[in-house]
């Protein structure tokens, strides 16, 4: 047997990977050749590799270590959970206290009234959760005909076949199957790279009302639900233009349909408040939570509804539901967590300390040659890399390649940016302080320099035509 640590070679680790662990979103065949980077252990914002380097992650992970790493009480809390009670399940008419205390704390938190959480082990259960409940809760009011679920091009919801469905990425939709029946995708309300010459705020109505010209195209009796994240994450942190949201809710109102608002990174003070949807004035009726719920220390997610939906659903069986619904270990963290949430004001902490020094950190950056603007919400932001700042040309290049090349300068000078497209994006711990967001932006800036000559000397500076 082989007895695999972190004092192996990272040669050697690197060729076990390659040999047996399949990687997500990862061209396999071209990551055995590089190598992964081995990640041994993390403490606050920082990483560390197998090959000691002290790394700065400006993603929290997958956007999710909100508390940042290495907090004791959270492995506490497992291993007293642990002892207790390991495992119980929530069908059948049972429940144990960490599902009926996170419950109850969830919905303490949530806006409007939204009281009702249904558990599951991630982001893409939660939403392959909310298609089964909106489609189930149509059919129990009598109209079977609202199946259709709109939702809009480059949205991220998750990778499971619902979940990926209302997702809008079309390099997943060309793989397995997807999507599934009566999803409609409209477009984003992605001003900097799809405004042309509309204001921001022209171009959120316009996007706002591709709502009700789907809506109308569908036929609004078959229409069930609207779903969005309020600020787009994985799509590269699209922060709308402030028109959108308030049309999309008027349209939502005026249709009777339901509007899910999806939280996953948004939600647990990610924008400055516990919930996106306060930040940016949406009024769901369901949230998907996941990520930020146990700061990633643990596998939890769920579905959180308000009263009427959940009302609904309640009159008969739902058939649903996930063995590790509400488990009690993973619940019992991120209770934890949010009691680190609360007790240390972190939420108070990314609106007023963290998110404006990470604004103006990055904003400097706008004088980078290739960088054409900042844009953020609370600890969520992307930096838009052009070749021309004033027309917001897209790179003649493969959409990527210059994000790519940044990104690997990022990781090169111990920093973790990722790349979607041509955006950087930035989405680090939230417990990040105004020093540590110094040291972001000065890593970040060397890698844009780094990156520029790579750029030029590749004969990749040059505007789309
Ligand atoms: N909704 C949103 C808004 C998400 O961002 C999910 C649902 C799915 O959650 P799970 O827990 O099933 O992954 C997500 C996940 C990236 C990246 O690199 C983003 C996500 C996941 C993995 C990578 O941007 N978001």
């Amino acid at each position: 047997m082989t007895l695999i640590t972190n004092h192996m070679p990272t040669e050697e680790l690197r060729a076990l990977d390659a040999a047996h662990h399949m990687h997500p979103f990862t061209a396999g065949n071209e990551l055995a050749e590089k190598g992964a980077k081995v990640i041994t252990r993390a403490k606050g914002v920082f990483l560390t590799d197998s090959e000691g380097n002290e790394i700065l992650d400006g993603m929290a992970g997958l956007w999710c270590v909100n508390i940042g790493y290495g907090r004791p009480e959270l492995a506490e809390a497992a291993a007293r959970q642990m002892k207790e009670l390991p495992y119980y399940n929530t069908f059948f008419q049972t429940t144990h206290v960490p599902a009926i205390a996170l419950s109850q704390k969830i919905a303490e938190l949530a806006p409007g009234d939204l009281n009702h959480v249904f558990f599951a082990s991630s982001g893409s259960e939660a939403n392959d959760t909310n298609i089964r409940l909106i489609r189930t809760y149509w059919d129990q009011k009598g109209e079977p005909d609202r199946k259709v679920i709109i939702s809009r091009k480059n949205a991220y919801h998750g990778s499971s076949l619902g979940s990926g469905s209302l997702g809008g990425m079309s390099a997943m939709h060309a793989q397995g199957g997807m999507p599934i029946p009566d999803i409609h995708h409209i477009d984003q309300p992605h001003w900097w790279g799809e405004g042309g010459d509309m204001t921001p705020e022209e171009f959120g109505i316009a996007r706002a009302r591709a709502l009700e010209d789907a809506i109308l195209e569908i036929g609004p009796e078959r229409v069930a639900a609207f779903i969005g994240e309020p600020v787009q994450g994985a799509g590269g942190v699209i922060a709308p233009p402030g028109t959108y949201w308030p049309e999309v809710q008027k349209i939502v109102e005026k249709y009777g349909i339901l509007l899910v608002a999806d939280e996953v990174i948004c939600g647990f003070g990610r924008t400055g408040s516990w919930f996106g949807s306060q930040t940016l004035d949406i009024k769901p009726h369901i949230m998907t939570i996941a990520k930020g719920l146990s700061s990633g220390y643990q596998p939890i997610g769920a579905s959180v509804v308000c009263d009427e939906v959940a009302g609904v659903i309640a009159e008969s069986e739902f058939n649903h539901g996930y063995t590790y619904s509400g488990h009690p270990v993973a619940s019992a963290v991120a209770r934890e967590n949010i009691r680190i949430l609360e007790e240390e004001n972190i939420v108070d902490h990314v609106r007023d300390v963290a998110a404006p020094a990470l604004k103006e950190a990055m904003t400097a950056l706008t004088n980078h040659p290739m960088v054409g603007e900042f844009s953020s919400v609370g600890l969520m932001g992307s930096l838009a890399l052009t070749p021309d700042k004033d027309t917001r040309a897209k790179f003649a290049a493969e959409p990527g390649t210059v994000g790519f090349i940044c990104r690997e300068r990022c990781f090169a000078n111990n920093l973790v940016m990722r790349h979607v497209g041509d955006r950087m994006v930035v989405s680090p711990p939230l417990i990040i302080t105004a020093d540590e967001i110094g040291m972001l932006a000065e890593r970040a800036r060397t890698a844009l320099d780094e990156a520029f000559e790579i750029v030029k000397d590749r004969g990749l500076w040059a505007a789309a035509s």
